[in-house]
């Protein structure tokens, strides 16, 4: 613990001007709760002018969001906190010089998974303009999801040579990694419990000071920083192998010809103190921007934090790794069932009208990042299918033409393949999309265990389901 900076913030006092840098689906709602906070007097939100995102400065001024999709809540509190001028969208980064507290949530891609990569591009910058702008006392939080050892390590860098302040002497540095999920985002940031790891016990505290106020049933849960890295980049790791071990059974059971929901309803009937089984749900594969690349900054985590050689079977492969392999494998897997329930009908992919419904990453909503059915969409036109997309909430994805008008999508198909689990399409109707399909023999394949195969199959559809080795 350094009591200099104990001491500079001591001076300081308590944290009264907040500012948060990258105006997306973690900055918004937590600049606005931020704003919402009586002891908290200003919150900035800042973002570069640039072509392609300059325009929510004046919308967010404006007390608009935005942001695509349902976002309960979020745009009456961005009204409050603007009307009441508590809350402010700027590109002027200089303005960072009057702030207490940064906050950094910026999109951590990785540029090429394989080799480990990340493209740090944008939050370097966002680091670069914070050191560039810092003063001693300020607290500086990493919020977006970070390869292990980037706080303590790269950050803490830049920031001391922007600055030419010294971490933990003359400045706080933290992380406190976003949990969020769209469509929840507000109540996401309130109730999740908060990790918070400082690179000090004073970062930590700092950090303590700025997150409590916005928490109603979430809690503060303090460590280091790379324990708090490593916390973030391993609940995603985890639900992602909870995932593929799903999906590796489905196809086990798919093999043997039963039906894996039977065999999870069974799985999850052995209950009682200390056994937990939480068996997740297979499906068409994994997609958004947080499962997809979380995996690898843990893994390369061992690299930039590792401080002992990792002990750990020889050439045997990562597990988190292998489980990566295997939800990217889902949407050759729904090639592969469309390919055959096909053949079993005389025909082959070449030539064949395919209707895919559902091209956000996740049930009703309109994020389609890393979305699996991208995947599965260019297996289907390399093959020389011909491909019609339907979504009731994505508006545009580069590169294809998604469709709002079921029936039109759904017309004169050979196939209709669900991608997502979207409420509607929990009430297709067998008789209806025969119908409008026009097919002797339509094929269904559900990459959701959204529709009861009993009720396509008894109107004449060639069903096949992921998991349903029982009826395919
Ligand atoms: N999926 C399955 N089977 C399942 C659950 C999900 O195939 O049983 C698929 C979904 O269809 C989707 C993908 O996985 O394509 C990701 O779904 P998700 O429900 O994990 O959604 P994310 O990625 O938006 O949310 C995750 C959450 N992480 C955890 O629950 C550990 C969320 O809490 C995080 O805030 C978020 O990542 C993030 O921002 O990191």
């Amino acid at each position: 613990m350094s009591d200099k900076l104990q001491k500079i913030i001591e001076e300081r006092g308590p944290i009264k001007k907040i500012g948060v840098l990258g105006m997306g689906y973690v900055g918004i709602p937590a600049a606005a709760l931020f704003a919402d906070v009586d002891k908290f007097e200003k919150v900035l939100g800042f973002q570069r002018n640039s072509a392609s995102s300059g325009y929510k400065i004046d919308m967010i001024n404006a007390g608009e969001s935005p942001l695509k999709g349902e976002e309960p809540g979020l745009e009456d509190l961005l009204r409050k906190v603007t009307g009441s001028n508590k809350f402010e969208c700027t590109p002027d980064f200089s303005r960072i010089a009057e702030m207490d507290a940064v906050t950094l949530a910026i999109q951590t891609p990785f540029e090429n998974p394989t080799d480990l990569i990340p493209d740090f591009g944008a939050l370097i910058e966002g680091i670069r303009n914070v050191g560039r702008y810092l003063t001693p006392g300020t607290l500086v939080v990493l919020e977006s999801t970070i390869t292990p050892g980037t706080t303590n390590g790269m950050a803490k860098e830049i920031l001391e040579e922007e600055s030419g302040l010294i971490a933990g002497e003359d400045f706080a540095l933290a992380h406190a990694p976003e949990r969020v999920m769209v469509g929840r985002l507000l109540r996401n940031i309130q109730e999740h419990d908060r990790i918070v790891g400082g690179i000090d016990n004073t970062s930590t505290e700092r950090a303590i000071e700025l997150y409590s106020p916005v928490l109603t049933k979430g809690k503060i849960i303090p460590m280091t920083s790379t324990a708090a890295e490593v916390t973030k980049t391993a609940e995603n790791t985890f639900r992602d192998l909870q995932i593929a071990a799903a999906n590796q059974l489905a196809l086990y059971c798919e093999s043997m010809g039963i039906n894996f929901y039977d065999v999870r309803a069974g799985i999850d009937s052995l209950k009682g103190e200390g056994i937990t089984r939480a068996i997740l749900y297979p499906g068409a594969g994994v997609g958004g921007h947080c499962l997809t690349k979380d995996t690898y900054h843990l893994e390369r985590g061992i690299e930039i934090a590792g401080k002992t050689p990792l002990d750990y079977p020889e050439n045997a492969d990562s597990i988190y790794v292998l489980a990566r392999k295997v939800n990217d494998f889902m949407p050759n897997h729904m090639f592969k069932l469309t390919e055959d329930a096909l053949a079993s009908v005389g025909k082959s992919v070449k030539g064949s009208k395919i209707a895919m419904l559902g091209w956000a990453f996740i049930n009703d909503s309109d994020d389609a990042r890393n979305p699996p059915s991208e995947p599965l969409y260019d297996l289907l036109i390399e093959a020389g299918a011909e491909v019609r997309i339907h979504d009731p909430h994505v508006l545009d994805y580069p590169n294809v033409t998604i469709e709002k008008d079921l029936n039109a999508v759904v017309d004169g198909a050979d196939v209709i393949a669900i991608l997502t689990g979207h409420s509607d399409y929990f009430k297709l109707n067998p008789a209806d999309i025969k119908t409008t399909m026009g097919k002797d023999k339509p094929v269904i394949i559900d990459g959701r265990n959204v529709v009861d195969p009993t009720k396509f199959i008894d109107s004449g559809f060639v069903y096949r389901g992921i998991g349903r080795g029982d009826v395919n």
